[in-house]
């Protein structure tokens, strides 16, 4: 499968650039979700058909279906127990490395993977990286029971941390919740500008019956931006 629009280029170039910036014989590595990392996952079957030895845990059932198809070996986290480097895209990313994550639906598990990796790098074509979070609705995963209540702590708390208006909204395809590979549902916070991740994201998973949030900080350790001519630099 080849990359067919600008965009596609732009995530390929990203994934290729992660491969040969970072990736080595004999490395664990996590395998992020999303159509970015599904490039990256492409290109790293190719690699390991070419003599690569690499193993990855999958990000999300779409990702360990893809990896099987182009032939990455797969393990687990109970048999690997660390990974040297997980490869993930974003929905958002700023100067310093925070992110958004979950419009793909996936941040629990790529969450668990990248904290037991002892690196993580983004890989993202270049509309991504922005001065200020938060354009982006900010998804939050919650357990489906009660998720009116949890929705409205949420929204008290988002209050709280400055985002009196914050518009929350159940994640829903044609008609029905969106399911996570988990079993739970999201709940994506308009909030058009982040003036502080790093205490939203400390304090959103503290309420009951969230599971878990997208503004990642702290996490990425370097990202990689692919542009549509096909080249990339990393930051
Ligand atoms: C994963 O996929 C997610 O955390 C993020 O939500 C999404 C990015 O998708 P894409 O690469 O398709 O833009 O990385």
């Amino acid at each position: 499968m080849q990359p067919s629009s600008d965009q596609d280029r732009a995530k390929w170039a990203a994934g290729v650039g992660a491969i040969e910036t970072y990736v080595h014989d004999g490395m664990k590595l996590g395998l992020g979700s999303g159509t970015t990392s599904h490039w990256f996952v492409r290109a790293l079957g190719k690699a390991v058909a070419d003599g690569l030895d690499v193993v990855g845990v999958p990000t999300s059932t779409a990702t360990r279906d893809l990896a099987m198809e182009v032939g990455v070996p797969l393990t687990t986290l109970a048999e690997a127990v660390r990974l040297d480097l997980t490869i993930d895209g974003a929905d958002e990313i700023d100067h310093e490395g925070a992110m958004i994550k979950g419009g793909g639906a996936c941040l629990l598990w790529e969450r668990i993977v990248a904290d037991a990796s002892d690196r993580m790098v983004a890989v993202v074509d270049d509309s991504k990286v922005v001065p200020a979070l938060g354009a982006f609705p900010l998804p939050i995963e919650v357990i489906p029971y009660e998720w009116e209540s949890t929705k409205r702590s949420i929204a008290r708390l988002l209050d709280k941390l400055g985002h009196p208006a914050a518009e929350l909204a159940l994640r829903t395809r044609d008609g029905a919740p969106v399911v996570t590979d988990s079993g739970n549902y999201l709940i994506d916070a308009h909030l058009k500008s982040i003036a502080d991740p790093l205490a939203i994201d400390a304090q959103l998973n503290w309420i009951p019956g969230v599971v878990e949030n997208g503004l990642f900080t702290g996490i990425a350790d370097e990202m990689v931006v692919g542009r549509a001519d096909g080249t990339y630099d990393v930051r």
